[in-house]
């Protein structure tokens, strides 16, 4: 994107301005878009550039390091977003000696970002009953590079919530963890974890190997949560704010937690208090040593 500002720090720069070019690198998964063929799947370049333009044009910073990092954490805003490399280039600087450019380079990655994932099995894998995928599946979270597990909760045995009437009780948990993935790659790294359990997708709310559903991304207490009407990828969860298999492990693992129901956050305390939740019952604590 090219543009003229006026950022700089001598007065003749603020009053005269000068073209600045800027590059931006975005690190996206485009395996959905790829699939898709749908924009709301990716990062739209328009609207990355008009916003890269308008930082160009807008308010002036002393720094061009200011301005590329703005510009960065513009770009992290895109929920698709996993990482972002942001190039300034400012080649009539008044650098007072023969020059041909000057630039500032920053790569940013999102801080990590609390997250809430939950957890649910009620087919065999193998010899693996559910309540070890569940915990097989806790284990392959807390080894992800991208992923740090905070808290997990206890397995619940729950009874089985829409769906075929003859499928098995569920385990369900929830894992609560901070991730410097895009809301978009977290998902995909939740699939590939189901993949690896042979997880099908044939009923809908069917019985399954396992199930890893995330029910928030960021945090609604201090506005940073992500929200998302998107098919493919919405949030908060839109059925989590009335499913005891979901709550009551999250309020197990968290008892502070809160979940953003439309408008209003609300304490998942508050959220369970008309819900019977008699079927949903945790499970002894699994013996340490089998004999
Ligand atoms: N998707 C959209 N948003 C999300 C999100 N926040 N997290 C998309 C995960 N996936 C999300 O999911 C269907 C589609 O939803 C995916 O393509 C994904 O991109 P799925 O995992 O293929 O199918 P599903 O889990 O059967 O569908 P869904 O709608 O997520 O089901 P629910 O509402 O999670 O219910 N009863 C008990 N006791 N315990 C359970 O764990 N689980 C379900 C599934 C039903 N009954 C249950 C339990
Ligand atoms: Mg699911």
């Amino acid at each position: 994107m090219r543009g003229r500002g006026f950022h700089g720090v001598f007065e003749h720069e603020r009053r005269e301005g000068q073209e600045f070019v800027v590059d931006v690198d975005l690190v996206v998964d485009l395996a959905p878009a790829g699939a898709s063929d749908d924009l709301t799947d990716t990062v739209n370049y328009g609207e990355v550039g008009a916003a890269v333009l308008a930082r160009i044009e807008g308010d002036p910073f002393d720094l061009i390091e200011r301005l590329a990092d703005i510009i960065a954490s513009d770009a992290l805003s895109h929920s698709e977003v996993d990482e972002v490399t942001v190039t300034v280039h400012k080649p009539q600087a008044p650098v007072g000696v023969p020059f041909g450019d000057v630039t500032v380079r920053v790569t940013r990655r999102r801080d990590p970002v609390p997250v809430v994932v939950a957890v649910g099995a009620n087919l065999p894998h193998g010899l693996a009953r559910p309540e070890d995928t569940v915990a097989s599946a806790l284990e392959s979270l807390t080894h992800h590079p991208a992923i740090r597990v905070v808290a997990t909760s206890a397995a619940f045995d729950t009874a089985p919530v829409g769906g075929p009437a003859d499928q098995p009780d569920y385990v369900n948990a929830v894992v609560l963890a901070r991730t410097t993935l895009s809301p978009t790659s977290l998902l995909r790294q939740l699939h590939a974890v189901e993949a690896s359990f042979d997880r099908r997708r044939e009923v809908r709310w069917g019985a399954r190997t396992l199930d890893l559903d995330l029910v928030q991304y960021g945090d609604p207490a201090g506005g940073t949560d992500v929200v998302s009407d998107r098919e493919r990828l919405t949030l908060p969860h839109p059925r989590a704010h009335e499913r005891g298999f979901v709550l009551v492990p999250w309020l197990d693992a968290d008892p502070g937690a809160v979940l953003r129901v439309g408008a209003d956050v609300v304490p998942v305390a508050e959220l369970l208090a008309p819900l019977d939740t008699s079927d949903v019952r945790r499970r002894p604590d699994a013996p340490t040593e089998e004999v």
